[in-house]
């Protein structure tokens, strides 16, 4: 089957045949049907995150299930399914605590299998997994629990974005920060992700949301999700301005998604006293953000990751699609662009060229 394989960082993803091998038990092999282009898989491309190479990227992603291995019983052949980059082992102190986003074997046999082992490989070159979903490619195999059942009449762009960018966006908002209503919020960074922490915050009766972007097009795009105002740190300095449309104070939340030490600060800094900063994009391996600990005691800010929207993908994404169904998130809006999985390096071009919402691939 064709996918596209990253060799090297910085060289363009070859797309080419790979062998992918039938479904172990606890495995489904699934027909690709929508792939999302986020900027994580980016960050693997531009050598700022570490991976096992070979791999296949992808981790927003949709598809029919075509078979099941031994032991299956979550699906079945001919189920559409939104793929889970973080599926859960179910066993580990995370599963059991309710935080299968955090699960520990996940995290232990990344670019692999629950087994340590591919299905994907070339002759005898073992090609990785990214996220147990790579789904830049026309198939996969995917741990069970990275399946989670939606209606067969479900589009599959719009399942592809719950599996990321709208699950990670709006989980940030609403299991994360958990917004209250009224508040001021400001979000650093308004591509795919951000987008969706802006109408997690609308959905929340958040009051001021304030969209912060180098790219004037990005602005003016984040108002129809929801922004009341924007600030483009080029023309002026963030912090001053988010400060000024909040009456002095700074925001009630902040949120980083851009992925660097000067965004994190950036959302660090506008937060007020007793603020909350929650941090979702990935920075550049070795990135450090100099914050002053003082000041962290003395304005009692909290500061936080955010892993998948703090999101128990099995019951929240199906809260996501009852939200998108009541006409409460708007995934259509979001993509703006669609893509064959042989175009897939202009893609990525695009997504960091600045184009405005999420580009898919909807034709292998
Ligand atoms: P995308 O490229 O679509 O958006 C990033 C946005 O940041 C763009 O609109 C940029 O113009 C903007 N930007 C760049 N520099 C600045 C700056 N200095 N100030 C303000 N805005 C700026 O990326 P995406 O939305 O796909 O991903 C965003 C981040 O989220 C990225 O780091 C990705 O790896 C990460 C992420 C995290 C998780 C998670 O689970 N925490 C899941 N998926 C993606
Ligand atoms: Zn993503």
């Amino acid at each position: 089957m064709k996918a596209a394989v990253l060799y090297e960082p910085h060289h363009p993803l070859i797309i080419e045949d790979v062998a992918l091998d039938p479904p172990k038990a606890g495995e489904v092999h699934v027909k690709i049907g929508a792939a999302g282009i986020c900027r994580s898989d980016l960050h693997v491309i531009k050598g700022e995150a570490n991976h096992l190479l070979p791999v296949v990227l992808g981790h927003e992603g949709s598809g029919t299930v075509l078979d099941v291995g031994q032991g299956v019983t979550r699906v079945k052949p001919g189920d559409r399914v939104i793929l889970a980059f973080v599926p859960y082992c179910g066993h580990c102190h995370f599963c059991l605590s309710g935080r299968a986003n955090l699960c520990d074997l996940h995290g232990a046999t990344s670019g692999t299998l629950f087994d340590r082992t591919t299905r994907l490989h070339k002759g005898s070159q073992r090609i990785h997994h990214y996220g147990k979903v790579a789904c830049f490619a026309q198939e996969s195999v995917v741990p069970e629990t990275g399946c989670i059942p939606v209606s067969s009449d479900f589009p599959l762009p719009q399942a592809a974005l719950i599996g990321c960018c709208v699950t990670t966006g709006v989980g940030a908002a609403m299991y994360n920060a958990r917004i209250t209503p009224g508040s001021a919020v400001a979000v650093v960074g308004a591509g795919g992700v951000g987008l969706n922490v802006i109408q997690g915050a609308r959905l929340l009766n958040a009051g001021k949301i304030i969209a912060v972007d180098i790219n004037e097009g990005k602005l003016e795009f984040a108002m129809r999700f929801g922004a009341t105002h924007t600030v483009n740190p080029t023309i002026q300095d963030p912090v001053a301005a988010i400060k000024e449309l909040t009456g002095g104070l700074g925001a009630d939340y902040t949120f980083e998604v851009f992925g660097s030490s000067q965004t994190v600060l950036t959302a660090y800094n506008a937060a007020r006293k007793g603020g909350t900063v929650v941090v979702v994009g990935l920075a550049p391996t070795g990135d450090n953000v100099p914050i002053d600990p003082v000041a962290l005691v003395r304005q009692e800010k909290t500061l936080k990751g955010c892993y998948y929207g703090s999101a128990r993908p099995a019951i929240d994404m199906p809260v996501m699609v009852q939200l998108y169904r009541a006409g409460k998130l708007d995934i259509d809006g979001l993509i703006t662009r669609t893509y064959k999985l042989d175009d897939i390096n202009q893609a990525y071009k695009d997504i960091d060229g600045g184009d405005v919402g999420r580009g898919v691939i909807t034709q292998f």
